[in-house]
This record gives C-alpha cells, sequence and structure tokens, in this order.
C-alpha cells in the first residue's frame, strides 16, 4: 500500500468512546498518539489493520485505538499476531505490549519471530518495571534496582533487547522515547512498511513506579542515531551501539532487506490463505488425506 497524499483520517479518528485510563505524565500517552499519527501517515484504515496487545498498562491501549483488536494473555501476544498474519497476510499487524510481557514471559516467543522475520511490528513500552501489578521488577530494569519484589537491588543483569535481536538476525531494530512523539512516529511508520519483523523498542517512563528512569533522565541520556552518522547497514556497528552505557542512543540501528516468514510459504506468498477457495472436501475425504 503507498502513502496516500491527502491523508484519509486524522489521529482523533482511530480514538474509541473511550479514554486511557494510563496516570497523567504516563509514557504511554505518547506512544498512543504516535501510533495514530503513523497510522493516519501510512494512510491505514481501521478495517484493514489489527493489533494485538498484551497484558499490562500498555496492553490496556486496547481499549483506545480504532483497529481491529486481540487482547490475549500475558507473554502471548507475538505468536496471536503470526497467527494472524499467515491467515490474511494483506492486513498490517502491529503489536503493543510492555517489556514485562515482551522480554519475560513472552521472551522465547519474541525472538523466534525475529528469526523467521514475521511481517508484524512490535513495539515494546520499556519502562522496566510491571507497571499494571504496582512496580515490580522486570528484565530490563537495572542491576540493583529496587522495588517491592527486589528490595535490596536486582542482582541479575538487564535484558538488551537490541543485541537481543541484532543476535538473532532481526532484519529491523529500532528504539525511541515516548517522550519525542514526532521521531517515533516516523520508527513506526518504517517500521509497518518494512517488510519482515520490526522491533521497535521505546523507552516509556512509568512516572509511578520508577523514579529512576524518569523523563528527566531519558531527555538527558538519549542521542539520536540520525544524528552521529550511524549506518543502518552495519549490524556490527549496531551491536556496539546497543551496549553504549554512556548514552542511549535512539532511531534506526538496523535495517535489513530480507523475504518475510509468509513469502516464503509458496502456498501462500501470492495469495493470502483467506482468499483461497474453500475445496468441496467431504470429511471422509479429508481424514483419508491422513490415513
Ligand atoms: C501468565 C501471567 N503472569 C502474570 C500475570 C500478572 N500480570 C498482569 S499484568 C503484569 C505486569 C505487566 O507488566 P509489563 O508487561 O511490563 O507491562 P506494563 O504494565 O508495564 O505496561 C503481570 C505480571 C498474568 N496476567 N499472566
Ligand atoms: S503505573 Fe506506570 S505504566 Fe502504568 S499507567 Fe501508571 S505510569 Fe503508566
Amino acid at each position: 500500500m503507498s502513502e496516500p497524499e491527502q491523508p484519509k483520517h486524522r489521529a482523533s479518528d482511530f480514538n474509541t468512546s473511550t479514554f486511557p485510563t494510563w496516570c497523567p505524565g504516563c509514557g504511554d500517552f505518547g506512544i498512543w498518539a504516535a501510533l495514530k499519527n503513523a497510522l493516519v501517515e501510512l494512510g491505514r484504515e481501521p478495517h484493514d489493520t489489527v493489533v494485538v496487545y498484551g497484558i499490562g498498562c500498555s496492553g490496556n491501549m486496547a481499549n483506545n485505538v480504532n483497529t481491529y483488536a486481540f487482547h490475549g494473555l500475558h507473554g502471548r501476544p507475538v505468536p496471536v499476531a503470526e497467527g494472524i498474519k499467515m491467515a490474511n497476510h494483506g492486513l498490517t499487524v502491529i503489536v503493543i505490549a510492555g517489556d514485562g510481557d515482551g522480554y519475560g514471559e513472552g521472551l522465547g516467543h519474541f525472538l523466534h519471530a525475529v528469526r523467521g522475520n514475521a511481517d508484524i511490528t512490535y513495539i515494546v513500552h520499556n519502562n522496566q518495571v510491571y507497571g499494571l501489578t504496582t512496580g515490580q521488577t522486570s528484565p530490563t530494569s537495572d542491576k540493583g534496582y529496587k522495588s517491592k519484589s527486589t528490595p535490596h537491588g536486582v542482582i541479575e543483569e538487564p535484558i538488551n533487547p537490541i543485541s537481543l535481536a541484532l543476535g538473532a538476525s532481526g532484519t529491523f531494530v529500532a528504539r525511541g522515547y515516548a517522550g519525542d512523539i514526532k521521531h517515533l512516529t516516523s520508527l513506526i511508520v518504517q517500521g509497518v512498511q518494512h517488510k519482515g519483523f520490526s522491533l521497535i523498542d521505546v523507552f516509556q517512563p512509568c512516572v509511578t513506579f520508577n523514579k529512576i528512569n524518569t523523563h528527566l533522565w531519558f531527555q538527558k541520556m538519549t542521542v539520536k542515531l540520525e544524528e552521529m552518522g550511524h549506518d543502518p547497514s552495519n549490524r556490527e556497528a549496531a551491536i556496539q551501539q546497543a551496549f553504549r552505557r554512556d548514552q542511549l542512543p535512539i532511531g534506526l540501528y538496523y535495517k535489513e532487506d530480507r523475504p518475510a516468514y509468509h513469502e516464503q510459504l509458496s502456498q501462500i506468498a501470492e495469495t493470502p490463505l483467506v482468499e483461497h477457495p474453500l475445496e468441496p472436501l467431504t470429511f471422509d475425504e479429508l481424514q483419508k488425506e491422513f490415513m
């Protein structure tokens, strides 16, 4: 699908009748705005887009975006999205999940979807805590981070989602910040346009439970890859940026064109599964195929 000259919609057309219940100042608001802006820029319609949501404050966005939606199980939105894409690859399929959902319970699904290059856009609200359940430590909490689940500080090293996606042969790896809506909108547009798995990890301040990784902290720590001459076709350079600690680079780390998962399946590469004619097959005939 190509982008229209004049937008068909305004961002408010992707609102529903309910307003989000997030805490005032929560980074989720910025991601919500960027997602709607991106859908406008891409010329998408509510009926050609499916957003699959994880469980968490982030996943509660399911009530607030006017597209098809699937709000399933904690840690499982990625396989649901892969199934939707396999059934009808004409749809734009996006996943919204938290860092607990995506890098904790759903870590295995994430890595396998990356290496399979499933054509979905994965937007992870990375607030470094389990927000909805009141701020416990998550897989991306910094070592030493104290919360009610780790009162003496986290012992483990944090998950580095950017390096994991790069190491699993990811074809589109990016990071945004919820406080820079314009920049994040551009990343989501590029991620949806990319044919394959797009990871967009988003720094999303949880203003209620994470008093360390705040808006002010991210404003001081983030730098834009586009402004420092980073070459997004260089995987090794991307890995080096992913491990920086002095500053936190946001932007497009890496992009490569490779066939998406469904494009490598001859049965559906051309025609989406839902458009295949139904064979007039009886149950007995079908059963015989497997005997
Ligand atoms: C399998 C399973 N484990 C635990 C829970 C409880 N639970 C619901 S939301 C949540 C935390 C969500 O944190 P995160 O995914 O980081 O999203 P956030 O709320 O921060 O957006 C947990 C642990 C659950 N619903 N299902
Ligand atoms: S608890 Fe944190 S993540 Fe959840 S809505 Fe409030 S600020 Fe946002």
